[in-house]
């Protein structure tokens, strides 16, 4: 990957006709007087009012790219698509309505190309920084919105739209964002070493806000998303054991058809019943649990033999509980029980994840950088 320039000053527009001609000559300035090689992406989703044009047109002192998207819409993938486009070493993400100060570029940019960091974000919630002239009610939806990120992210203004990044980090990067919110995506799945720069946010004076309440639902479905991301192994322990659930419901029916229809002995019938219950388990695992997993060679074989070993495991934990911690009295034998498929479960779920299902992703090598934030 060739690093053309020092920074990609990525600007996604939508109807910024009054905006992007001073805010490109603005950024180039500031970028000159700082001494940083760049270019400048705007990436335009098929603005109506010729943003795209004048922009083409604009007199700048550095590289303008213009990028018309059609029949797409999106803040975050328009952004996506800048980090496809940029050559240089940073990538620098900003409105382009003058709401983010533009002279904090370079505050942004150095502690990156210094490698104090991989990653900065504009926060509005540290220390300096700050919101001109807000009423009370966009500050609660904006700290209320922050709020609920904090599972996912130590970033004080995880809504924040202003970032710069490494760009080898964002390259190829496996980002799927809903809606807008484009900084947290990446903090979060790219887990960068992070620096937060405080900036004072001031509201734009031209053009219109495509700021709705479909960008808030977004960010309700995004955050989801996120907290899915997060608490995967979690999540997937959780899926795995509702299949196993479903499949006592399987194994019970089988037996009963077995014994009562085919009239095998309930012995036999348990033998059954149990590769009927195993069989359904694999099939709904590996279209839900692990759907963007690879089956590995002989997994439902290997499948069936784990599950065989996870009830030797459930049998024993059991044994043991009942012969030596005096669980054979009263009904304790079904808290004995309880006990050996939680032990189990969590057998059979590993076991499968590592011997049956294979983790793509692993093998495309995403980025993992310990967070430092
Ligand atoms: N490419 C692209 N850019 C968009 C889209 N929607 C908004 N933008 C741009 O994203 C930036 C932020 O959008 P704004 O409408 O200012 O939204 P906001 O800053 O959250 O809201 P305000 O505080 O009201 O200004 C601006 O540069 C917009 O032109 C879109 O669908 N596609
Ligand atoms: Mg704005």
């Amino acid at each position: 990957m060739n690093n053309i320039f020092e920074v990609s000053v990525i600007l996604p527009t939508r109807n910024e006709a009054q905006n992007i001609a001073p805010i490109i000559t603005q950024i180039s300035n500031v970028l000159n007087e700082n001494n940083l090689s760049g270019e400048i992406i705007v990436v335009d989703d098929d603005s109506s009012d010729g943003t795209a044009a004048i922009a083409e047109n604009v007199s700048k002192g550095c590289p303008v790219r213009v990028f018309v998207r059609k029949g797409v819409r999106g803040l975050a993938t328009a952004v996506m698509k800048g980090f496809e486009l940029a050559e240089g070493r940073v990538c620098v993400v900003m409105d382009a309505d003058f709401s983010h100060p533009l002279e904090r570029i370079p505050n942004m940019v150095f502690p990156i190309l210094e490698d104090k960091c991989d990653m900065t974000v504009g926060s509005r919630y540290v220390s300096g920084g700050g919101c001109h002239d807000w009423p009370l009610i966009r500050r609660i939806v904006s700290r209320g919105s922050g709020l609920l990120a904090k599972g996912v992210t130590r970033l004080s203004d995880p809504t924040s739209g202003f970032m710069a990044i490494r760009r080898e980090l964002v390259a190829d990067a496996d980002l799927d964002p809903v809606g807008w919110k484009i900084v947290l995506e990446t903090a979060v799945k790219v887990r960068p070493r992070l620096i937060e720069v405080p900036i004072v946010f001031t509201d734009r004076e031209q053009g219109e806000s495509k700021l709705d309440t479909k960008v808030q639902v977004d960010y309700l479905r995004h955050l989801f998303k996120l907290y899915l991301h997060t608490y995967r192994g979690f999540a997937r322990f959780t899926q795995f054991c509702i299949v196993g659930l479903s499949g006592v419901a399987v194994d019970t029916l089988a037996l009963m058809a077995m014994v009562e229809i085919v009239k095998f002995d309930p012995r036999m019938a348990v033998v059954v019943a149990f590769l009927f219950a195993v069989s359904w388990n694999y099939g709904l695992n590996r279209v839900w649990t692990f759907k963007e997993f690879e089956s590995k060679r002989y997994s439902y074989v290997s499948f069936v033999l784990i599950s065989a070993v996870g009830l030797g495991i459930r049998v024993g934990i059991m044994h043991l509980l009942l012969e030596y911690a005096g669980m054979k009295a009263g009904r304790l034998y079904i808290i004995a029980s309880f006990v050996g498929i939680l032990f189990a479960s969590v057998f059979n779920f590993i076991a499968a994840r590592y011997i049956s299902f294979s983790d793509q992703s692993k093998k495309t090598g995403s980025i993992e950088v310990p967070s430092k934030s």
